[in-house]
């Protein structure tokens, strides 16, 4: 069995084995955060170029193409804001785009932007290395090229290292299978077929739920149930849009001032302090309400005070328990190891009746665990399956993954993956002492990572953009974060984590990954603090000539 993405041609610039490119700037992966990066740095006249794994731009909208892929933010508070053209030219034709539409948009950026022209595409990275007498850094691709620039700018995406179960005889099953995380490019299809799958996280629910529509048998092995909301999608129709369009600045600053950039403004009450009826209206209105609202639009108390997220979980069980019509397969969807919104919350559009369908089984893996991965399907302890596919929804090396990925050796040969073996340790969550020059978009410790992306993203830009600006001016040629503001950040990023109720439990944003060494210590690595916080903090530093910083 294996699992990979099409074999892949290039459609911008080729690395040549064995070539060394010169750039003052190179930026790793072509996702959002890359794209814009490059547009920035070109503007200002930096001779900038992008490295990308794949055959196009779009990063977690070019790999995770699986079926049902789709926004949960809306899609009208996502697309970058820098831009009134783009803005004005660009029509969404749902409130949560399905991701052919925003691969689609990516590539629409990446054309009007004429950005392909500086980026090389099949080109992963494999190491990356600071070579101290030269001050700059040397990047390794997988086939052999070399490239050298000033400055390094991972853009490398929170989500971006799939991961597979470490199940016995996972290599050995012969029939098809797909990680949803590295989705092919040709047509799949279920009619008429037995189909597993494994994860019901946020990428199974979504799978689960539109694979369920045409296949023969579907199996569902669920691990650890997740607390899921309605998404309550729909289209966007002509006049609408065009409402959207004369509202972007209120839109975008409405996002601005949210903890994580969504339109869903927290509730200003807490959930112990009104009647029952009062709670209960309240909980129905924002359950009923399209995205993240019942979420990150509930009451102020729900995702820190036990007794307020207790009542919120109660409103959540007994709508999972009116959705599905068997109470004993209610019982294995409904978590409990865990509060509602301390995981990562899947919103969901008719996740819970599939499981009223007849040709679909849930299987609880705690009651009967995997045993091993066979030829022909799944044995578990109770039972041995037969399929023709399994997709494995098994997530993701979250946040550190993707740099681990690459050998990147900084000062003194000093291992990023050592320095962060028992978690991350960053300034801002942008920059890392023992590795100068190296920036990081959306990097561990960075608000970003707990955002709607995009807004986030484009801050960090124009954050790192600015620097590079300011160093330029100054005729300065490095930048490092000062021990002792590296460590200052790491203990605020750890504080402002510890009062949230997402700390109690295993996911990936408690650094938790039981498929992967060393990812089984709970540990923060997002920043909590919320997005006009961390903005401030990062204003902050550039007023204080970027205190915390050795520039020289
Ligand atoms: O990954 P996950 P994901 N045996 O880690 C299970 C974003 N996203 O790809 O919980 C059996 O959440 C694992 O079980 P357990 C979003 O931020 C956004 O779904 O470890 N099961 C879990 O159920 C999201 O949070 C969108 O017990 C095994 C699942 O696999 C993040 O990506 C859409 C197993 C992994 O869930 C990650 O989501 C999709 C094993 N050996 C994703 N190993 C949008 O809507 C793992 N599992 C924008």
């Amino acid at each position: 069995m294996t699992i990979a993405a099409e074999p892949r041609t290039a459609n911008g610039r080729e690395t040549a084995s064995g070539k060394m490119d010169r750039w003052e700037v190179i930026i790793i992966g072509a996702g959002l955060s890359g794209m814009y990066q490059l547009l920035k740095l070109r503007e200002l006249g930096f001779k900038v170029h992008v490295y990308e794994a794949g055959d196009g731009v779009g990063g977690t909208w070019y790999w995770n193409r699986y079926p049902g892929a789709r926004f949960d933010s809306e899609s009208w508070t996502y697309g970058f804001s820098f831009s009134d053209e783009l803005l004005k030219e660009w029509n969404w034709t749902e409130h949560f785009s399905p991701q052919p539409e925003t691969l689609r948009y990516c590539n629409f950026v990446a054309d009007k932007f004429d950005l392909r022209r500086d980026i090389t595409f099949n080109a992963r990275v494999k190491a990356a290395r600071w070579d101290e007498p030269a001050n700059e850094w040397e990047v390794v691709f997988e086939d052999g090229g070399r490239a050298r620039a000033r400055f390094l700018i991972t853009a490398i995406g929170p989500l971006s290292a799939p991961t597979m179960p470490t199940i016995p005889g996972v290599e050995n099953f012969k029939g098809e299978a797909y990680h949803t995380g590295l989705w092919p490019h040709h047509p799949v299809t279920f009619a008429g077929k037995r189909v597993a799958v494994i994860g019901t996280g946020a990428s199974g629910v979504q799978t689960i739920t539109e694979i369920a529509k045409t296949v023969g048998h579907l199996t569902v092995f669920q691990r650890t149930p997740n607390w899921c909301a309605p998404l309550r999608n729909s289209k966007i129709d002509a006049k609408t849009m065009e409402e959207i369009k004369a509202n972007y600045n209120q839109i975008f600053a409405r996002c601005r001032d949210h903890y994580g950039c969504f339109i869903h403004d927290a509730d200003p009450r807490n959930a112990v302090d009104v009647t029952d009826e009062e709670r209960e209206a309240f909980f129905e209105k924002t359950y009923n309400t399209p995205g993240f609202a019942f979420w990150q639009g509930n009451f102020r108390d729900v995702l820190v005070d036990k007794r307020a997220n207790d009542l919120m979980t109660d409103f959540v069980i007994r709508k999972i328990r009116a959705r599905v019509k068997d109470q004993k397969i209610a019982d294995k969807l409904i978590p409990t190891n865990h509060g509602f919104g301390t995981r990562r919350v899947p919103l969901e559009s008719g996740y819970y009746e599939v499981y009223n369908q007849p040709n679909v089984k849930l299987v609880d893996l705690r009651e009967t665990p995997i045993e091993r991965i066979t030829e022909k399907g799944i044995k578990t302890t109770d039972a041995e399956y037969e399929f023709d596919m399994i997709i494995f929804a098994t997530g993701f090396d979250a946040i550190t993954g993707a740099f681990d990925r690459i050998d990147i050796a900084g000062r003194g040969g000093q291992k990023l993956r050592d320095k962060w073996a028992d978690g991350p340790h960053t300034y801002l969550g942008l920059q890392i002492e023992g590795f100068p020059n190296m920036l990081t978009l959306v990097g561990p410790h960075n608000a970003a990572t707990f955002c709607n992306i995009p807004r986030c993203i484009e801050q960090n830009v124009d954050w790192v953009t600015d620097l590079l600006k300011y160093m330029r001016a100054k005729g300065l040629q490095r930048v490092e974060a000062k021990p002792d503001a590296e460590a200052v950040w790491t203990q605020h990023v750890h504080d402002t984590a510890a009062r949230l109720l997402l700390m109690t439990v295993d996911s990936w944003m408690t650094g938790v990954n039981k498929n992967v060494a060393g990812r089984q210590k709970r540990t923060f690595v997002a920043y909590a603090g919320g997005a006009p916080k961390y903005r401030q903090k990062c204003e902050e530093v550039v007023a204080q000539g970027y205190e915390g910083f050795s520039l020289a």
